[in-house]
């Protein structure tokens, strides 16, 4: 029998401050995992103001964007200076995450945090080179941190299963439901960990 991994327990997300950095490659399906991610979020009843959004261009760039969204965010939550907002990593609206104001609820570490990104197959090596060390990268700063980072790197061969696995063919399971289910869980269990 095929068993899905979220738990069946509902977990509470009220108050937990979650980070996704996605990556821009294959756009499409990247906005239908984000878009299923923050709706489980949501659900799960993460404020809005408390789900962080940085974009990087590809998903080997993924580890580093993460590793930085997090010290970012624990250099602010320890420090009392003010101004700026939160904004796109490595883009246009670049912004300094270690000048986020305190007194928003947007600020503050990071109970979890979710890489988004999706690996196509291509003619040569690159796809296996990039998805093992992504994959390897992730969980380091996961470890190094210990901060639970949710993989969400589609690895896959065509662009068939990629649609398959972000809800956008008919009838299928979008995967981002599950990241968000995870970084809720993970989030509430490193709470009572701690
Ligand atoms: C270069 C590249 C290729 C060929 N394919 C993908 C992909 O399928 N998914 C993805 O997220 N990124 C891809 N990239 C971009 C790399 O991840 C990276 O952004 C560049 O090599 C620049 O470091």
């Amino acid at each position: 029998m095929h068993t899905k991994g979220p738990s069946p327990v509902h977990h509470d997300g009220t108050g937990l401050r979650i980070g996704i950095v996605h990556a821009r490659w294959n756009d499409t399906i990247i906005d239908a995992l984000l878009e299923g991610t923050k709706s489980k979020l949501l659900e799960c009843g993460v404020p809005e103001s408390n789900i962080i959004v940085q974009s990087v261009p590809g998903s080997w760039e993924l580890p580093i964007a993460v590793q930085r969204l997090y010290s970012g965010s624990q250099v602010q939550s320890s420090s009392s200076s003010s101004g700026g907002t939160a904004g796109d990593l490595l883009g246009s609206s670049t912004t300094d995450l270690a000048s986020i104001p305190t007194s928003s609820p947007s600020t503050g570490a990071f109970d979890a945090l979710i890489a988004i990104g999706v690996l196509i197959k291509g003619e040569t090596m690159h796809f296996e080179y990039i998805s093992d060390s992504v994959s390897q990268g992730l969980m380091r700063v996961s470890l190094d941190t210990g901060v639970p980072v949710i993989f969400g790197v589609l690895t896959v061969l065509n662009d068939e299963q990629a649609k398959a696995r972000a809800g956008i063919t008919a009838g299928s399971h979008n995967h981002g439901h599950d990241w968000g289910l995870a970084a809720v869980e993970m989030a509430v269990k490193r709470k009572s960990w701690a």
